[in-house]
């Protein structure tokens, strides 16, 4: 439906205009290259460009005192020096004469993205400013900010929209203790924020950043701290944090919309971050909050210091909003040992706040219905990286590596890939968007007949026909002329279909092939525990992992069981696997409602790199169908309904079968390993 790119070029006027080394980073050259950088790539020209207008001194109100916003007007009449000793009264701040009238616009903008979006003109946007926001408080300018930008968002979206849960996502280096302070009291805003901490030795030095802040009055629970307590955190790190603190409570907090305060500073090569994140994890962030919302997700940018990271990670995270797949991310994916400990630490400050920390955390006792792996699970480890992450000895070695890293970037092209739909007799009930491919090709003949000839309920013409269309679907999404899709199989020839379709992917081009069979699905006998399949059977009868390639996992019928099932193990065991080709097939009694089944597709499309082929059987609605459609191309999956708790037997199976995986699986931890 349309992402909005809100900018205006006399945002680019204020600069620094005397000697001040902390200061200096926060330059027009940010905005310039950037948006360089997107038109460069035709992004921008795939964006609906709005002007950033100024906000009212009504507007400003919303989060500003008079004074304040009076103060600032009469900045723009000040000579230089007066400019500079007011600038320091305030903590890492100058001013320039443009400094109001660009302030104005950057939150000006703000709201002109947070207006379209929830008026519908647009499913999502980037509002590329500056001053950034994330700092600024009731009366006072701090860390480059001059008025909350993200802040005054979610005030007028409370006003003006009458939103009633806002989740704030702050995802820049430093913490954004101006938004913390602002909605402490105030249950209607959840603000989520990591931060290079330090235990305190970074700046802003400020207690209130630990995990024990947690909101006030009304607000407790409403304010989330993740303080990352050492320097080169990395991707495998940034997305456990969103698996297993934020998306948990922003499912169980539902919000109507999400504002990022998207500071790329925690990004490589930042020199104020000094973090590891390769741009392209910043797709992944995204793609996962817009299964939030119904995918109203509103970017406002906060810091970011390298101009080429910055560039980098702002392309991606508008490809992101655009609906392109993500890049697979690069680098081991095992969180920190110190990213650990702050995410036990937050989790365990926040569980008497939320319930699915409090059902996740329960003791993992053995149930009567677990059980051991039979046998030794496989030490194989899972697939390395596309990309290199620069590991370097000397500060040149570590320049020379980024500058390559961000070069394979920039030379990735931009994908026309589409989702495709062999859909037979259900399409005829679905109206598909006009970007959509109706799949009519199949594979060759002679080619299938060998394929299909150790299936018996593959005899039958019409299971035939269909296993052609899988087939070649199959092999467009490796081949990489589609990206993802749907294609209907009659119900009896489901199971051969599946297991065809594995081996077809294995001998094409799948190096790392995840399996998500949902229902009475049995996994193929001659299916190789080599490390290049991992089969995941949900809804199977009982939970145990045969092997670290092979688990099976009850599904809970309670949202807040689906849920943790599917961010608690589902996900981690993708991400630890990197898939370059992910099946989904909805088997008998496979049990889904279609939100369920939508939200399934739409996370793991993320880990896939969008390479995600839903095998459903012909019988399913057009219902069905569609939302899988919509969460294949990247649109927000509709919403799962109240939140409801889960059995202390689900929680008790899910935490066994965790505890069972989570050595090879290091995506599973939430809490650093004891006794080391
Ligand atoms: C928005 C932002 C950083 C201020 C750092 C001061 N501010 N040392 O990234
Ligand atoms: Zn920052």
């Amino acid at each position: 439906m349309g992402t909005a790119l809100v900018y205006h070029e006399d945002m680019t006027a204020a600069r620094l205009l005397w000697d001040d080394p902390e200061c200096e980073i926060e330059c027009p050259e940010r905005l310039t290259i950037a948006l360089e950088r997107l038109r460069q790539r035709g992004l921008e020209q795939r964006c609906l460009r709005l002007a950033a207008r100024e906000a009212s001194e009504e507007e400003l109100g919303l989060v500003h005192s008079p004074e304040y916003v009076a103060l600032l007007r009469g900045t723009q009449a000040l000579g230089t020096g007066e400019l500079q000793a007011l600038s320091g009264q305030y903590d890492a701040i100058y001013f320039h004469p443009s400094t109001f009238h660009c302030a104005r616009l950057a939150a000006g903008a703000a709201l002109q993205l947070v207006d379209a979006v929830l008026t519908g003109a647009v499913q999502n946007g980037l509002a590329l400013v500056r001053p950034p926001g994330h700092h600024s408080q009731r009366a006072a300018a701090n860390g480059f900010c001059v008025f909350n930008n993200v802040a005054i968002a979610a005030k007028h979206a409370k006003q003006k929209h009458g939103l009633h849960r806002i989740l704030i996502v702050d995802w820049d280096i430093h913490h954004g203790q101006g938004i913390q302070y602002i909605f402490e009291d105030d249950p209607s805003v959840l603000y989520f924020s990591w931060h290079r901490y330090e235990h305190g030795r970074f700046w802003p030095y400020l207690q209130e950043s630990d995990t024990d802040a947690v909101g006030q009055g009304q607000g407790r629970g409403f304010t989330v701290n993740l303080p990352w307590n050492q320097v080169g955190m990395g991707n495998a790190d940034y997305v456990a944090a969103f698996l297993h603190v934020l998306l948990p409570l922003a499912f169980e907090f539902d919000p109507e919309l999400v504002l990022v305060a998207a500071g790329f500073d925690s990004a490589v090569g930042d020199p104020e971050g000094q973090m590891q994140a390769t741009p392209e994890c910043f797709a992944h962030l995204t793609q996962l909050l817009q299964v939030l919302a119904c995918g109203r997700v509103c970017a406002v940018l906060e810091g970011g210091y390298h101009l080429e990271s910055l560039s980098q990670s702002v392309c991606m995270m508008v490809q992101a909003l655009l609906g392109d797949p993500p890049l697979p991310l690069s680098g081991p994916m095992e969180p920190h040992r110190s990213a650990l400990e702050s995410i036990q630490s937050v989790r365990a400050a926040q569980a008497p706040h939320w319930m699915s920390l409090q059902q996740q955390d329960a003791a993992p006792v053995l149930s009567p219905s677990t059980r051991s792996p039979e046998g030794s699970i496989s030490p194989l480890l899972p697939g390395g990286p596309e990309f290199k992450a620069p590991v370097a000895q000397t500060e040149a070695q570590a320049m020379a590596a980024l500058s390559s890293l961000l070069d394979q970037l920039r030379l990735y092209p931009t994908p026309p890939l589409r989702t495709a739909v062999a859909l037979t007799e259900l399409d005829a009930a679905l109206v598909l968007p006009p970007d959509v491919l109706h799949w009519e090709r199949s594979a060759p003949q002679k080619e299938m007949q060998a394929w299909a000839r150790p299936h018996e309920a593959l005899a039958q013409d019409k299971s035939f026909n269909a296993l052609g269309k899988v087939l070649y679907l199959l092999d467009s999404i490796l081949d990489g002329q589609v990206s993802s899709g749907i294609a209907a199989t009659p119900a009896p020839a489901a199971a051969a279909t599946l297991d065809v379709a594995i081996q077809r992917g294995l001998s094409h081009r799948a190096q790392r092939l995840l399996c998500v069979a949902v229902g009475q699905l049995d996994r193929p006998l001659d299916l190789a525990d080599d490390g290049r399949t991992l089969w995941l059977n949900i809804r199977g009868k009982e939970a145990a992992a045969l092997s670290m390639f092979h688990v099976s996992t009850p599904l809970p019928g309670t949202t807040g069981g689906f849920l943790s099932y599917i961010l608690a193990l589902v996900l981690p065991l993708a991400y630890g696997f990197q898939p370059n080709l992910v099946l989904v097939a909805l088997g008998p009694a496979h049990g889904l409602q279609a939100p369920q089944a939508a939200l399934l597709a739409a996370l793991l499309r993320v880990p896939a790199g969008g390479q995600v082929l839903v095998l459903v059987e012909e019988e399913s609605t057009p219902q069905l169908a569609g939302v899988l459609v919509q969460a294949l191309r990247g649109e927000g999956p509709p919403s799962l309904g109240p939140f409801s708790r889960a059995s202390p037997e689900e929680m008790q199976a899910l935490e066994h079968l965790r505890g069972q995986l989570r050595t090879q699986w290091k995506m599973l931890q939430v809490a650093a390993p004891q006794g080391l």
